[in-house]
């Protein structure tokens, strides 16, 4: 980089410096290391389809920050679906979608501290206010939401800010 170009010096997101190259289609996030067993379905399934992606533990109560910078900078870097799983209180899809216009499909996961088996992440997840949609798998669904998140890159023309194709016609 040279000096005649300062625009360039200045990164406004840390945490784009952590990543050299071009973001994957599909970010994967968890809300704890604890997750990691939980989530790995969605990385294979990914994986066997030869979908690029990228795992981050990023919690949304114990760093908020991280989640919306993650969620700010994530379609600049080239991601077009956001998967994210978390057990307990899982804020963590909803989180990220507050700050993204990309798709996030929430995944909410047991965890050894779960009330009622799961229904608390279950309940957290699916119960988006009205204006920021989450879509939600079943509990521990993971290679459910790797499987939903190909369908959505299936469709062609690439998001956001792409035309739409012409109306068929008879
Ligand atoms: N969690 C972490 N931050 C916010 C939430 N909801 C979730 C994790 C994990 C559970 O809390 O996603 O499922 C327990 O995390 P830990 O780190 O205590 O094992």
């Amino acid at each position: 980089m040279s000096q005649a170009e300062p625009h360039l010096q200045e990164v406004p997101f840390p945490i784009l410096e952590e990543f050299e190259d071009a973001g994957p289609l599909v970010g994967i996030l968890i809300g704890s290391e604890s997750d990691r067993e939980l989530i790995e379905p969605a990385v294979e399934e990914l994986n066997e389809r030869a979908i690029s992606n990228e795992l981050q533990v990023l919690s949304a109560h114990r760093d908020p920050r991280g989640v919306a910078e993650y969620g700010s900078t994530a379609a600049l870097r080239g991601v077009r679906v956001i998967i994210a799983g978390a057990g307990m209180s899982a804020a963590l899809p909803g989180a990220v979608a507050a700050y993204t216009e990309l798709p996030v499909i929430g995944v909410p996961l047991t965890s050894s501290k779960s009330a009622a088996g799961g229904l608390d992440s279950i309940l957290a997840i699916v119960q988006m206010p009205p204006g920021v949609p989450v879509a939600c798998v079943s509990l521990n669904g993971a290679r459910n939401a790797a499987i939903l998140a190909a369908k959505i890159l299936a469709q062609g023309g690439g998001y956001p800010g792409t035309p739409s194709p012409p109306p068929l016609t008879a």
